[in-house]
């Protein structure tokens, strides 16, 4: 009856949402085990030490209060059955991971779990793709830093241009993933650098033992990989993914990974985006693309990741004809149907970049015969940079529950997985932001049911993490809406950026104006937004099918928070909810700010109540997120009012 240990936490490191307080109810019980396999030693690892801590017992025999058993039968399975018989819970698994899933299941239910009288009840995940991506460097890159869009230090996998010799960290985050349901990593940047290509040959064994850490918990590893690597590594003289030299020289290479690592997950791959390379070269698509990789994976169950997320990113700004906004549909819905089986397209939740607020990628509606995974990010890059409190599982749920075709299926449906670029780091919070954990908990919880409601998540969160339950209250008022006021001091209905370009923090609304990426407001004196319609600007709103295409495409319909990103309207026009575009700027910005102000007070009176490192690193941060809202008002609303002349007319001060 093997048990794997809990790995320690590293010195000065947070808990997260597992200190010891969190595993109080299940360590003081007598607690049983069934089973064999290297889950089930993790789950009886855990009962092991939630047991030593808190006075119960880990026991063979006799009666228990809780019994964890992992059952013959599909060994893979990760669903759970929790019933409770009299005095007794169980769990009952034909899978490691389904146990282990149920121990969690049973740790945020605390002391309900073991008391009442409740139906059994099968839990199943809705997907079987829920991963988090690292754009982590292994070297240190010269503008990127180690880790990509990154906002709580370096990475936690590499350091002095290797894989860490110590991967104490490492395990301490696979049993945090493990707890929520992720079951696949991507352990580098999708932009691929010149070391970081390494990691699929000479640098392998470094991935094995990352592998061997994160398997444990149930976690299966990927790699980003380069499509220019035949020519980089393996010296060919063609990328041509219709090359028998190349075709041959990813099986090989990919046979090498599976007998190193045999349950290797797959390839991760941007191709032709942002400078990275393609098939395009080779004048082949990204069908052909992607197969080659597949064809590569496809022997050892692997999978590849293919990400949509193609467009021109040296467009002319006085060219209006191109819209980035078009482009991934323009890419890839000709090719529905053509990719193998085990390719997945990755495609951000909205057509631009993890603005705020998009509207729903219209890929999602157009690829019925593709395997398709929807992309966020839960590193906020557009979302105050783990300096600001903003809680994006309402978010989240608001993409995966929006249904493309007005009825029939949501997103979360269509969607073979959810995928997220992970917000962790060598912070001592993990998060930067300590309250940006609840985040990578949300992503995980949301991942394995979308029906989950943000506040449900939120407050197992709060429940895991926090040990006094006064904090509940106020860390709500904190937490549930901080989206909407992260959105209320941005950029206005849906029309995105106006950030800093490069780093992409704090307002500069005439940033990205006149530069080649693609992303504008068209704001002059008259008026603001993107014409997207058919009628008269790009045509955008026709990739949706009906309803959306006509919703969108007319301004009477269009949802207001959408408003600009599909319309380019007077300052005068009239929203839905009955106010002027000019003067919805005005009242969001300044509501964004007062929000924000109230927050900090709110979070103020919770000295004493949570940990004080924790009260003291929000606190501080909090002060930037008001210094920086306050920078968004003035900024936001001066620029405006100095284009359109109308005044605000509750004269408000405005610079
Ligand atoms: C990894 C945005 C980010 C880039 C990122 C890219 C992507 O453009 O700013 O840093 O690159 O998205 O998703 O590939």
């Amino acid at each position: 009856m093997s048990a794997t240990p809990v790995a320690p936490l590293p010195d000065g490191v947070d808990p997260a949402w597992l200190p010891p307080s969190a595993l109080r109810a299940l360590g003081a019980r007598r607690v049983r085990v069934s089973g064999e396999g290297p889950l089930v030693a993790t789950v009886r690892g855990e009962v092991a030490a939630a047991t030593a801590e808190h006075g119960g017992s880990l026991v063979t025999e006799g009666p228990v209060d809780l019994a964890l058993v992992c059952a013959p039968g599909d060994p893979d399975g990760e669903a759970f059955v929790v019933r409770r018989d009299g005095t007794t819970t169980s769990v009952t698994a034909t899978g490691g991971a389904g146990l282990l899933h149920g121990l969690h299941h049973v740790v945020r239910l605390g002391e309900a779990a073991f008391s009442g009288r409740w139906e059994p009840r099968r839990h199943a995940p809705r997907r079987a793709i829920r991963m988090l991506d690292h754009w982590d460097n292994v070297d240190v890159h010269p503008v990127m830093g180690q880790v990509e869009r990154g906002y709580a230090g370096g990475s936690i996998f590499y350091a002095d241009g290797a894989v860490r010799a110590d991967l104490g960290r490492v395990a301490a985050y696979a049993r945090l993933l493990g707890s929520i349901g992720i079951n696949r990593v991507c352990l580098n940047n999708v932009n691929v650098h010149r070391t970081e290509a390494r990691l699929l040959t000479d640098l392998l064994p470094d991935v094995v033992r990352l592998a061997g850490v994160f398997r444990p918990q149930g976690v299966r590893v990927h790699l980003s990989v380069s499509f220019a690597a035949p020519m980089t590594l393996g010296g060919l003289p063609t990328t041509d993914p219709l090359d028998r030299g190349v075709q041959e020289w990813w099986a090989s290479t990919t046979a090498a990974v599976y007998a190193a690592i045999p349950d290797f997950g797959g390839y991760v791959v941007k191709a032709d985006s942002e400078g990275q390379p393609g098939p395009f070269a080779s004048g082949r698509d990204h069908a052909d693309g992607a197969n080659l990789l597949a064809r590569a994976l496809a022997p050892f169950g692997g999978t590849v990741f293919w990400r949509a997320f193609v467009y021109d990113h040296r467009q002319d700004w006085r060219d209006r004809s191109t819209d980035r906004a078009r482009a991934a549909h323009d890419h890839f819905t000709p090719l529905d149907g053509g990719f193998d089986e085990n390719v997945v397209l990755q495609v951000k939740f909205g057509p631009v970049d993890f603005q705020v607020r998009e509207p729903v990628s219209p890929v999602v509606a157009a690829m019925p015969r593709t395997r398709l995974a929807v992309e966020f990010q839960v590193t906020q890059e557009y979302t105050g940079q783990q300096k600001h409190v903003c809680y994006l599982v309402p978010q989240w749920s608001e993409v995966l529950g929006f249904r493309p075709h007005g009825d029939g299926d949501a997103v979360a449906e269509i969607a073979h997985g959810v995928v997220a670029v992970s917000n962790v780091g060598d912070d001592p919070f993990w998060t930067g932001h300590p309250l940006a954990q609840a985040n990578l908990f949300g992503f995980g919880r949301l991942a394995w049911d979308d029906r989950l409601a943000p506040e449900a998540v939120l407050d197992e969160w709060i429940g895991l993490t926090f040990a006094d339950p006064a904090v509940r209250a106020p860390l709500h008022e904190v937490m549930d809406g901080s989206w909407l006021t992260y959105e209320r001091c941005t950029a206005p209905l849906g029309v995105g950026f106006m950030v800093r370009p490069g780093h992409h923090y704090g307002p500069d609304v005439d940033g990205y104006e006149y530069t080649q990426w693609g992303t504008y407001h068209f704001a002059d004196r008259d008026g603001v937004g993107v014409d997207r319609t058919r009628a008269t600007g790009t045509g955008f709103t026709g990739q949706y099918p009906a309803p959306w295409r006509d919703l969108y495409e007319s301004v009477r319909t269009c949802p207001d928070e959408l408003l600009l990103f599909f319309h380019h309207v007077p300052y005068g026009h009239v929203l839905r909810s009955g106010t002027t575009v000019i003067q919805h700027v005005y009242d969001t910005h300044f509501a964004g700010h007062e929000e924000v102000a109230r927050t900090a007070r709110t979070w103020g009176a919770l000295r004493g109540r949570v940990p004080d490192r924790t009260f003291d690193r929000v606190t501080e941060l909090l002060a930037e997120q008001l210094r920086c809202a306050t920078e968004w008002r003035d900024q936001v609303n001066t620029y405006f009012w100095r284009k359109s002349g109308v005044p605000d007319e509750r004269g408000r001060r405005i610079w």
